[in-house]
Order: C-alpha cells, then sequence, then structure tokens
C-alpha cells in the first residue's frame, strides 16, 4: 500500500517536472526564476547498489539479545558458500568501520591485512561475522568499558559472555550457509571479548582465538603495570567513552608527547583538562590506585582459571606486545595451574609487537626474524587449527601444545608446555645474574657490599623513548608499535639510568620465562618506581646490518610501583634510607643470547611518559599528587654483600633441541 502510494507521488511529480520544462520552452528565459523551484532532487529516496557481481554478499543485521538489545552484525558470506563455519569478531572499534576501508567487489580486499583471518576466510571458504559490542558504534544499549561479568561488578544481567552466547545462537539459526559450528576470535580488546565468549559457552563455539588479549588491566595490561599508571589509558578512555562512534578524538598541545604530558602535571589534572568527568570509566581508574576486588574480580586469568575452559583455545602471545604483554600468558598459565585436561588447550608466541600477526612478520623495527613470522602463524598454526575444529569433514591436527618463536637464533620450536626450553630433555633452572661493581654483571653474589647511585628527579623524567616523541599518524603509529625493540643507548647514557653489562659471551645463553628483578635499594623519597630492562647488547660492529653495532635490544623490562612492594592490594610508604626488596616478574622471554653479544641489565626509576610519574613522595592516591609531592630521591643500589641486588634469570641448559626450524 504505502509503496503504491509512493509510486503514484513519483508519477504525478514526474509529469509536473516535464510540464513545467515544456512551460520553460514555452514562455522563453524570464519565467526561468520562478520555475526552477519545482526542480527535483537527483538523489533517490534510496538508491540500490548493484552488488551481483561481488564474489560475496554483505548482510548487515541486528541481532536481538536476551535483554531486548540489538547489536549491530555484519555477516560476510563468500559467493556459493555452503556447510561453511563461521569466523566471529566482537569489537567496540566499529563493525562496519573495520572493513569500510575498501569497498569492493572482493572479499579479499574488503578484508585486508585489517584481519587476521583473511586468508582463511577467502581459501577455506569461512563465512565472516563482525558485531558491535553493546554500547558502541551501531549497537543499541550502555557500553561499559571491557564490561566485567554479571555479577557483583555488574548488576545488568548482560556481559559480553552473555552476548557472545545469543549472537552465536541466532547465527546458527539464521545463517542457512553456515555448518552451525562458530569460532570466535580476535586482537587486544577484541581477544577479551573472545576469552568472555568461553566463559558458559554457546555450544556451537567450537573453538577461540584470543590474539594478545586485554586480561588483567593492573597487573600487567592496558591500564596500569604493576601499580604505574599508563598515561596513554586518559586518550584511549576519552575517544572509546566520550561517543559511541569515537568521532571526538583527543587533542594534544605540544608535538613532544614528553612536553605535552609533563606541562599537565598529575594524570588526574590532564583528565580535568579533556573534560574526562564526563565519562564513566576515568573515574573508576582513578578511585581504584591499588589492585583491589575491582582489578581482581574482573581479571579474566582468575575468572577461567576457576572455571576452566571447555572450547579449544589458541592463546598467542606477543613477545614485544606494548600493550597487552601480560594477559594471555596468565590465562595460559591459570588454566595450566588448575590441572586436568588441556589437550585442547594451544598457546602460540611469536616475535610480534600488538596486532602484528595480521601484517608482515618479518622484522619488527630493527630486528629482522628472516621468514615471515606472521605469515607462519596465519598459514601453518592458525589456519590448520581453524580447519580441524570447525571443518565439516575435520583435517587431522599435528600442532604442538606449545609454538614458539625463539628469538636471537630465529626459530620455531614446537613444546610440550610453556615454559619448557625445547622439546624434550632439557630444564630451566634459574640462576641469579648479581649487579657487581664497576657497571659489570656476574653469576654469583660479590662477597664484599658496595652500592650505586643515581638520582631521579620527576621534573626531568627518564624519557621511554628520544625525543622528541610523537606517535601521532601512520608514522608515529610505527614508532610506538615498535618502541619496545627500540635502541636502549640513550638512556644507558643518562645518569639517571644505571646500566651493568657482562663480557661478551663465549656461549649461547638461552632464557625461556619469566626473567625476576630482585633489587634491594634504598631511596631518599618514600615512593618511587622501580623500572628494570634486560637487554641483549649487540657485538660493537655488525657486518650485513651496521645499524645493530652495539645495539641495545630489550627482551624483557617492567616497572614496578615501589609503594607496592610488599602488596598489590596494600600501598605502604618507602621508609626514606632503609634498604628494602623490590622484587618483581618481567615479561616472559623466549631468547638466546648469542656468542659475542653481552647481556645488560638498566635500572631507572621512570618511563615517561607511557608511565606516570612517581611523586616520590608517599601521598594516598598518585592520580591526585601536587606540585610539591613531586621532589628529587636519590636512589642506591644495593650491590654484593648483605645488600646483593640482581635478575633471576630462567636459563635452559641443553637438551635435545626444537622441532622444527624456519
Ligand atoms: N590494547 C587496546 C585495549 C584493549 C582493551 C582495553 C583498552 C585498550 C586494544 O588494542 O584494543
Amino acid at each position: 500500500m504505502l509503496v503504491t502510494a509512493s509510486v503514484q507521488r513519483g508519477a504525478a511529480r514526474k509529469a509536473l517536472a516535464s510540464a513545467a520544462v515544456a512551460l520553460l520552452f514555452a514562455l522563453g528565459r524570464p519565467a526561468l526564476a520562478g520555475i526552477a523551484e519545482t526542480l527535483q532532487s537527483e538523489t533517490p529516496h534510496e538508491f540500490v547498489q548493484q552488488v551481483g557481481s561481488f564474489d560475496y554478499e554483505r548482510r548487515d543485521v541486528a541481532i536481538p539479545m536476551r535483554d531486548g538489545v540489538r547489536l549491530r552484525t555484519v555477516i560476510l558470506v563468500p559467493r556459493g558458500a555452503r556447510r561453511a563455519p563461521m569466523l566471529l569478531t566482537r569489537t567496540p572499534y566499529g563493525a562496519a568501520e573495520r572493513i569500510a576501508r575498501r569497498n569492493s567487489a572482493h572479499l579479499a580486499a574488503v578484508l585486508d591485512d585489517t584481519d587476521v583471518v583473511e586468508d582463511a576466510v577467502l581459501s577455506g571458504g569461512y563465512i565472516r561475522v563482525l558485531q558491535d559490542v553493546r554500547g558502541k558504534h551501531e549497537s543499541q544499549g550502555d557500553y561499559v568499558m571491557t564490561r566485567p561479568l554479571a555479577g557483583p561488578l555488574n548488576d545488568t544481567g548482560v556481559d559480553e559472555s552473555t552476548d557472545a552466547y545469543d549472537t552465536i545462537d541466532w547465527l546458527v539459526k539464521n545463517v542457512p550457509e553456515s555448518n552451525g559450528k562458530v569460532a570466535i576470535l580476535g586482537i587486544s580488546y577484541d581477544g577479551f571479548t573472545s576469552l568472555m565468549a568461553l566463559v558458559h559457552p554457546h555450544p556451537a563455539l567450537r573453538a577461540a582465538v584470543p590474539i594478545n588479549a586485554m586480561v588483567d588491566g593492573w597487573m600487567g595490561d592496558d591500564w596500569f603495570h604493576k601499580g604505574a599508571f599508563r598515561l596513554a589509558s586518559l586518550a584511549y578512555v576519552h575517544d572509546q567513552e566520550a561517543t559511541r562512534d569515537g568521532s571526538v578524538r583527543w587533542w594534544s598541545d605540544h608535538y613532544d608527547d614528553y612536553d605535552t604530558w609533563l606541562a599537565a602535571g598529575s594524570a588526574a589534572d590532564m583528565a580535568e583538562l579533556h573534560g574526562l568527568a564526563q565519562v564513566g570509566f576515568a573515574a573508576k581508574l582513578m578511585a581504584h590506585p591499588a589492585y583491589d576486588a575491582f582489578w581482581r574480580d574482573q581479571a579474566v586469568d582468575r575468572i577461567l582459571g576457576a572455571q576452566g575452559v571447555t572450547v579449544p583455545t589458541m592463546l598467542v602471545h606477543s613477545l614485544w606486545d606494548q600493550e597487552d604483554i601480560y594477559g594471555n600468558l596468565a590465562v595460559y598459565k591459570a588454566l595450566v595451574d588448575r590441572g586436568g585436561d588441556h589437550s585442547n588447550l594451544y598457546l602460540v608466541i611469536g616475535p610480534w609487537f600488538h596486532h602484528q600477526q595480521r601484517l608482515a612478520g618479518d622484522h619488527i623495527g630493527a630486528i629482522r626474524f628472516g621468514s615471515d613470522t606472521a605469515a607462519y602463524f596465519r598459514d601453518a598454526l592458525l589456519r590448520p587449527f581453524l580447519d580441524h575444529y570447525l571443518a565439516d569433514e575435520a583435517p587431522p591436527l599435528a600442532l604442538a601444545p606449545v609454538t614458539a618463536f625463539e628469538t636471537g637464533s630465529n626459530r620455531w620450536q614446537s613444546l610440550p608446555a610453556w615454559p619448557a626450553g625445547c622439546a624434550a630433555g632439557c630444564r630451566i633452572e634459574p640462576r641469579d645474574l648479581f649487579l657487581a661493581p664497576g657497571g659489570t654483571l656476574a653469576f654469583g653474589a660479590p662477597a664484599t657490599g658496595s652500592s650505586a647511585t643515581y638520582v631521579s628527579d620527576p621534573a626531568k623524567p627518564v624519557p621511554y623513548l628520544p625525543r622528541p616523541i610523537h606517535i601521532e599518524g601512520e608514522a608515529g603509529r610505527t614508532v610506538w608499535q615498535t618502541w619496545l625493540v627500540s635502541d636502549q643507548r640513550d638512556a644507558a647514557s643518562r645518569p639517571d639510568v644505571l646500566a651493568f653489562a657482562t663480557p661478551p659471551l663465549r656461549e649461547p645463553l638461552k632464557l625461556a620465562g619469566e626473567p625476576v628483578a630482585n633489587l634491594v635499594a634504598s631511596t631518599t623519597g618514600s615512593d618511587g618506581d622501580f623500572v628494570v630492562k634486560l637487554i641483549d647488547v649487540y657485538p660493537d660492529e655488525a657486518g650485513r646490518d651496521p645499524v645493530l653495532g652495539g645495539y641495545q635490544l630489550m627482551v624483557a623490562a617492567d616497572i614496578l610501583r615501589g609503594r607496592y612492594r610488599h602488596s598489590f592490594s596494600a600501598p605502604q610508604p618507602i621508609v626514606p634510607g632503609r634498604y628494602d626488596t623490590y622484587r618483581f616478574a618481567l615479561p616472559a622471554v623466549d631468547h638466546v643470547f648469542l656468542p659475542g653479544h653481552r647481556i645488560m641489565v638498566q635500572v631507572q626509576s621512570s618511563w615517561f611518559p607511557v608511565y606516570d610519574r612517581n611523586p616520590q613522595t608517599y601521598v594516598e592516591n598518585i592520580f591526585f599528587a601536587k606540585p610539591a609531592d613531586y621532589r628529587k630521591a636519590t636512589v642506591t643500589l644495593g650491590i654484593g654483600g648483605t645488600h646483593a641486588s640482581f635478575v633471576q634469570l630462567p636459563v635452559v641448559s641443553a637438551g635435545a633441541g626444537g622441532g622444527p626450524t624456519r
């Protein structure tokens, strides 16, 4: 009825327009002004795009959740697909935006390298499904940052687990080309939503691939590292929560990020400058500076460790992940520690930055791997895993429980577990590498006690990269992505960074697992941060790759906020001038220090502006530190004797070698 009426109206308008044109010719020019008003829009009410030649069909649907909220979902079905499994990603970054970079008749061009499963979809006939999480972009409902599970932190009864369940339920009933089997996967935030789908999973969920997932925002992923706040979180929260579609963007007021953050003062000052009182998550961050129930109860490793995982899962970890270096290995450990059967649990460890799995993986920054490690992951690990668990005629899977890339020697290894060191027959022994006099390092504590001192000045914090630091735009993105492999020589030459190194090694030294920093230190302040960096120093000159001559490559580094040295949940002031122990795990390494290389340890008390400055005066909540609280402190590291500082290294003893190499 409606259609007929509008068709009739259209016909009437057309008739009128032709009459007007005829009249125009009849009356001549003077009548033009009056008649032009009848011109109709040349844009149709609705344009029907001609997509018959496309090699896929795109369906935009709004899938209803159990509370009536509808989530916008884009389904891409390869033309001719039959009994195809579905690959689902649930994202806050815009399901449609993800594929909008290129509008094309070819699925290959639409998915491109923004999608880690592009190759699998193209050659394996998978259906690709992308969904906006509730409250973001075109999805209805309220947005809550990494929405905690329904329970003490969430009284709404809906979460990313129920939304994943309801989505999968709808998909298997409403996509006739599918075989009723679904995998969920994604990187970072989308890795978090993948992990959440494993809580009370839908029976059609047959596999999950959480990549670089955000798991514990306080312990070592996006928001904090062991109590030190990651300043860029404020910009992220701003862009994510100011609007549904992320269209209001964070601004800066200096070219050099170092100046931008130093000029602002405390993190709370910066939040105020940007109006962050208007968004919900900023206040939550600032109200929970310590590891309290808010963080503990939403830590996904704890949740999954408590309830276990039944769905075949491939956890993917990046060794130089500048955003979520903690999460996936913590999930792996929690699942293994809970015991029972984990024959369907796989771990992949690669030499990548955050998200690099979907891009080229032959190098990161100046460090080359001799092969495209990301393509190897996609083709030789991810694809067989998906095919095995999702295809109707499931091909057998020959995949080790752990596949890890050993950096330094640059080879893939198939391992029985993580950390394992090698395929069979080797052991991992913790060996303490002690800070020693004269800026040296030694296995074996120096008998005589001494110390080394530096002054940490919050007015001149140690930059995390040589200045100016500018991580805007395409070039800036690369700088951010690769900063964990940046040359640490600049830092080593600062008076507020202490560097200790071994002589050149005669034999290779392999590490697998988490090094543990154990500083015995005193400070004149009542609070303070400790940054420990484990570094591979390349030989003084390198033939093929001259820029690597003397290069200082961080293989593991992290920060501890001093007030949390004895308890992450109950901060305590430091007693000025008294030695205390600052012990904390560094991110996992799988690295061989080659002969001719040296091992270096650097220690410093700021890492700016990745982390906020510790005022070095104990205040209730560092977010709200006042200018007068920021004071210089003299930090003393104990060397040998009764105050011996060291880094405990997970040293691999010789074994039977390591499976396939590439
Ligand atoms: N690392 C980003 C993030 C995840 C979760 C919360 C906040 C930030 C990301 O890349 O998605």
